[in-house]
């Protein structure tokens, strides 16, 4: 198979796609282990946006950038939304965070105390203000929620109380606004997590309505999870609302998105490409949730869109004909070699070609390294800062 040769419609599914990157991601993180600063990371969250906006002048299909509240809280979020469209970028997800504050101990909206509920939950309606302000779409929840030992709170009391919260926000969200249900196998709660899984979330989302859809954070499984599977089963149901795209060695490693394993990447896309879900109108929300510990940021960034777009252009090669064709003669080892070859089609040359007709840079990585972006902000940003955890 020659990629350069794909068809139009390839092509255009390739200039549609837009994948949305997360404010964090160009802050100073590190582990529990030791944060580690460098020059030029923002200060403000002005300065995340600007730093988002520069990923997508390169790669021309990363538009949109998630905030986490409080993180990345100002006075006057409208004012932000603006500045954003001034650099050609736009506001997206809204992230609450109801896992640092020493009242959470025993849990957020889970907590046995109503008192630490009442402010969990006046924490997720505050974000739907804000998602008003800025014209988010998105609220997504993660709750760090669990016990550590078992008999330390009753499991079912505390589905009861995560229920009770949840409804309380969909009944405020607007109607043009969803909730993202995260789920997480463990961490940082080790006995019970309370939205452990797919499962769990979907069935939260079930109860509240269409307007509830699942997060498939790539990090947050058990190893050797088949994530594709989830995909597939969710999409089926019209429950899968968003991916925060992430690679995981071990646990919820938060490394760039295609690093690991990009075969599992490739997988993914080929479930979202046969479900017709890559259009930005199918609503599934192609997000990032990364750390760049140890590399610069904005490169990281950058090469992690462009291993979401690889994997994304490998799956639009998939002959489909040939493999329904295969499935249907029971041809196994047929079928496998049409998803195969898809795979091992080197699709940079088309993503260049693509790139030049937009008028961007072939080769983002080297075109931003070139920019002196980086040298610049070294010398204006002193200060920058931490990410929001791991101190
Ligand atoms: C939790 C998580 C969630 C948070 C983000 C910072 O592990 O994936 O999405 O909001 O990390
Ligand atoms: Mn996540
Ligand atoms: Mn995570």
């Amino acid at each position: 198979m020659t990629a350069t040769a794909a068809s139009p419609e390839v092509r255009a599914a390739l200039r549609g796609q837009q994948i949305e990157v997360p404010s964090w991601a160009y802050g100073n993180s590190g582990t529990r282990f030791k944060v580690f600063a460098q020059p030029g990371v923002p200060r403000t969250p002005e300065e995340k946006i600007a730093d988002a906006a520069q990923v997508h002048a390169y790669t021309g299909i990363a538009p949109i950038v998630s905030l986490h509240i409080p993180w990345d809280r100002v006075e006057d979020y409208a004012k932000l939304a603006a500045y954003a469209a001034d650099l050609g970028v736009r506001i997206g997800a809204i992230n609450a965070n109801v896992f640092q504050d020493d009242d959470y101990r025993l849990g957020s909206v889970t907590n046995p105390d109503p008192r630490i509920r009442r402010k969990a939950l006046d924490h997720l309606l505050e974000c739907v203000d804000i998602m008003d302000a800025t014209g988010s779409r998105d609220l997504k929840l993660w709750f760090s929620d669990g016990t550590n030992y078992p008999g330390q709170d009753d499991i079912r009391a505390r589905q009861d109380r995560l229920a009770e919260a949840l409804a309380a926000t969909y009944q405020r969200i607007g109607e043009h606004q969803r909730i993202l249900l995260e789920y997480k196998l463990f961490e940082p709660a080790f006995y019970v997590t309370d939205v452990p899984d797919w499962g769990t979330a979907y069935a939260h989302c079930l109860k509240l309505g269409e307007r509830a859809q699942v997060v498939i954070d790539t990090g947050h499984h058990a190893p050797g999870t088949n994530i594709e599977f989830i995909v597939a089963f969710l999409l089926r149901e019209g429950r899968l609302g968003a991916f925060d795209f992430n690679s995981r060695f071990y646990a919820d490693d938060d490394l760039m998105v295609g690093a690991a394993d990009p075969f599992q990447l490739f997988r993914i896309m080929h479930e979202i490409v046969r479900a017709d879900a890559l259009r930005v109108e199918s609503g599934v929300n192609f997000m990032l949730d990364q750390c760049h510990n140890i590399e610069p940021k904005i490169p990281g960034q950058i090469r992690s869109v462009l291993n979401v777009q690889e994997a994304t252009a490998k799956a639009l090669l998939v002959d489909a004909g040939a493999l329904a064709a295969a499935q249907a003669a029971g041809d196994v080892l047929g079928a496998n070699a049409v998803l195969m070859d898809a795979y091992n089609t080197d699709v940079r040359p088309l993503l260049r070609e693509i790139r030049a007709e937009q008028g961007l840079d072939p080769d983002p990585m080297a075109a931003y390294a070139r920019s002196g972006y980086a040298e610049k902000i070294a010398t204006a940003r002193v200060g920058g800062q931490q990410a929001g955890w791991g101190a």
